[in-house]
């Protein structure tokens, strides 16, 4: 049978195992709920599709009258006043704002899956759960749980153009925009959403982050109707929406003679201009701001800092309970490549950490996970855990950017996972970025996570059908990031492609393997970099060596790498706590991975794995282009596994990703033996 990959994760394709199927349906021939809101109505409409897809079985769906075999939805209070059913206390209190729990009640008269939540949104997590464990095969007995997101705010962020393009997008068009106006599709939208609210999100940001042109006015009168129209969609499944702004809109769009923060004026027409956005959306979630970030103005513009600007905009929110999202992405990008005293990674810190304490508390810093930009490998920005007195939000970057554009295969949740569970100290052992980010270390008001999304409107959302993963990993692990990036995996492969084992085996290997392959063929220990600038695809070792951007490897015929020491560098390491300053400091304890990133060594230099840096670059882009090819060697193992169209789908990328491994290795490969003159010990082809 064919399948485009328009479904992802949600098929609901019918459920082969007879006995499961049998034990189900003693429960799901009524659905009881009483739906008086667009959430409940939503989670209904969710089960019934998913049902029907499964079972082959339509629920009648029935309010009122005590509920004595069906699946009972809804809050604890409507729960226990229509359907005579009562909870524990204990389990009301252990489920959370936007948690819910799933519980079954079997007797000689009663046949009930509960599904319960303190609110709506939560219920409907609830039915997304459900409908998971029985794609899944879940026994009906294990279903039972309760469930509590760990990050209150699970945004994606769209970089979506007006003109229809997207910044970084591999999968097509906008599905939100198109010439300039905004032409949406309200049925992908609609299905959008729902993938969305699948995985836990309830946030996102609709406009890139760079606000040019058109999209300057987006929060104009003409555009407003039509983004109410998008909210509306989202809501109904959980989500609100944010819009990024341009700083200096009130020049542009408000004809003042400047945006400076402290003016009344301005002042003003930000809070005229926050009061008309919420008469059209009065759940509007706020702004998203680049400011001072490569050429996007901020408050620097006018001699005022990051608070100033991030505060203005957030008394403008304040009223209507909006809050400001501030990007700490502000760096030199103006750098000469001569000056080795300037270092990029610095420069979050640098900027941000003296106003610890001094933003609005509807302000969150969104920082992104590396000091330097989303590479295949990079330190975790010191910025998380410099701070204990601000909001902060992590941002990764779900869209493959620099790690193969969504043609080669890289599962991203191992690589987020290490960011997560790193311990940063800012509180003693144990403060690991996770408790930073979801607010819970330093008890914070806000916190969450944001992923830049990757998806547009080709046929399979994301060009390759197996980077769906990175967006089904990325809300699953931000809604528990205690989950292992296997179990994840192996979720979204059964989710996906069903439940053969071989299947599952098969798929989750590749996925798990991928990271590391892709490091392998990429730019060596953390160096990062290395590709064509501009675009970022393929490999360009000098491409950005003698550029403006601030990002270095500093090669020459002796040696490479950044030294970032405070002993003889540019100081970076000194933005850690003690315990990580001293283990990045000491050539001794850098772990090789991050070597290239924090010092210069020869290429003789001896890695704790025993090899030279020269030989550890030779050997891991030979495997990494061989790994590849098993990659796909693996793939065709699952020929008769899975329906001719995704199957050739996914080959015909694996194909390329074969092809572009090679020509990473080789590039990469000679540019060191031709730099060094060391030949490779094992004899291999170099060019
Ligand atoms: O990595 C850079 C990207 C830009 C992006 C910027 C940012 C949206 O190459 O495309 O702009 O980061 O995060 O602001």
């Amino acid at each position: 049978m064919g399948d485009n990959g328009y479904n992802c994760w949600l098929r609901y394709t019918k459920i082969e195992k007879t006995e499961l199927i049998d034990n189900y349906k003693k429960y799901v021939a009524t659905i009881w709920a009483k739906i008086d809101s667009q959430l409940l109505s939503s989670a209904v409409n969710e089960l019934k599709k998913g049902i029907w897809g499964l079972m082959e079985t339509e629920p009648e769906v029935v309010s009122e009258k005590p509920a004595f075999q069906g699946i009972v939805l809804g809050t604890f209070d409507v729960i226990e006043e229509m359907y005579a059913l009562e909870f524990l206390q204990e389990e009301k209190n252990a489920v959370k704002e936007e948690g819910f729990l799933i519980k079954l009640i079997m007797s000689d008269t009663r046949h009930n899956i509960i599904i319960a939540g303190k609110t709506d949104k939560g219920v409907l997590y609830g039915v997304f759960y459900f409908l998971r464990s029985l794609m899944t095969q879940k026994e009906v007995e294990q279903i039972e749980t309760i469930e509590n997101p760990g990050n209150a705010l699970r945004f994606v962020n769209q970089w979506d153009n007006m003109d229809g393009s997207i910044e970084r997008g591999y999968a097509g068009q906008s599905i939100f925009y198109r010439n300039n106006e905004i032409g949406y599709d309200l049925e992908r939208v609609k299905d959008y959403a729902r993938l969305l609210a699948s995985v836990g999100i309830n946030s996102i940001v609709i406009n890139n982050v760079n606000v040019r042109e058109a999209a300057l006015r987006l929060i104009m009168k003409e555009f407003l109707p039509s983004v109410e129209k998008i909210a509306d969609v989202f809501r109904a499944y959980g989500i609100k929406i944010y819009l990024s702004i341009n700083f200096t809109s009130p020049i542009h769009l408000g004809n003042l003679p400047t945006a400076d923060p402290v003016d009344a004026d301005v002042k003003q027409w930000w809070k005229e201009k926050a009061a008309e956005i919420y008469e059209y959306i009065p759940d509007f979630g706020g702004f998203l701001v680049k400011a001072d970030s490569e050429f996007n103005p901020g408050p620097y513009v006018y001699g005022r800092t990051h608070a100033d600007g991030a505060n203005m905009l957030a008394e403008a929110l304040a009223p209507f309970n909006g809050i400001v999202i501030w990007r700490c992405f502000v760096y030199n990008c103006l750098q000469d490549w001569r000056d080795r005293k300037t270092d990029r990674a610095k420069a979050a810190y640098d900027n941000f950490v003296p106003l610890d304490g001094a933003f609005h508390d509807n302000v969150i810093l969104q920082i992104k996970n590396g000091p330097m930009d989303f590479q295949v490998k990079e330190p975790v920005s010191p910025l998380l855990g410099g701070m204990s007195k601000t909001n902060q939000v992590l941002e990764l970057q779900i869209t493959q950017e620099y790690t193969g554009q969504q043609k080669h295969l890289c599962y991203l949740v191992p690589m987020w996972k290490e960011i997560m569970d790193f311990d940063t100290y800012a509180k003693g052992p144990g403060s690991t970025v996770k408790k930073i980010v979801s607010g819970s270390l330093f008890e914070r008001k806000y916190g969450g996570v944001a992923g830049v999304s990757n998806i547009g409107d080709d046929i399979n959302w994301t060009g390759h059908t197996l980077a769906q993963s990175n967006l089904y990993g990325y809300g699953r692990l931000i809604w528990n990031p205690d989950l292992t990036a296997e179990q994840i995996a192996e979720e979204w492969v059964r989710l996906t492609f069903g439940n053969e084992q071989i299947v599952v085996d098969t798929i989750c290997e590749m996925l798990m393997n991928s990271l590391q392959i892709y490091r392998n063929y990429n730019a060596p220990l953390g160096i990062g970099w290395m590709v064509n600038p501009g675009h970022h695809y393929g490999p360009n070792v000098d491409g950005y060596e003698y550029s403006k951007w601030g990002t270095y490897h500093r090669a020459d015929c002796f040696g490479i790498g950044v030294d970032r020491t405070q002993k003889s560098g540019t100081g970076y390491t000194g933005q850690y706590h003690k315990e990580n300053a001293e283990m990045y400091e000491s050539l001794d304890t850098c772990p090789d991975e991050l070597l290239l990133f924090f010092h210069h060594v020869p290429y003789t230099y001896i890695l704790k794995s025993g090899e030279t840096v020269i030989q550890h670059i030779y050997n891991t882009h030979f495997d990494g282009a061989e790994q590849a090819a098993e990659l796909k060697d693996k793939w065709m193992t699952l020929k008769h596994y899975i329906d001719e169209e995704r199957f050739l789908q996914v080959l015909e990328r694996l194909k390329i990703q074969v092809e572009h491994a090679k020509e990473w290795r080789d590039v990469i490969n000679t540019y060191f033996y031709r730099k060094s003159g060391i030949k490779d010990k094992l004899g291999r082809i170099i060019y």
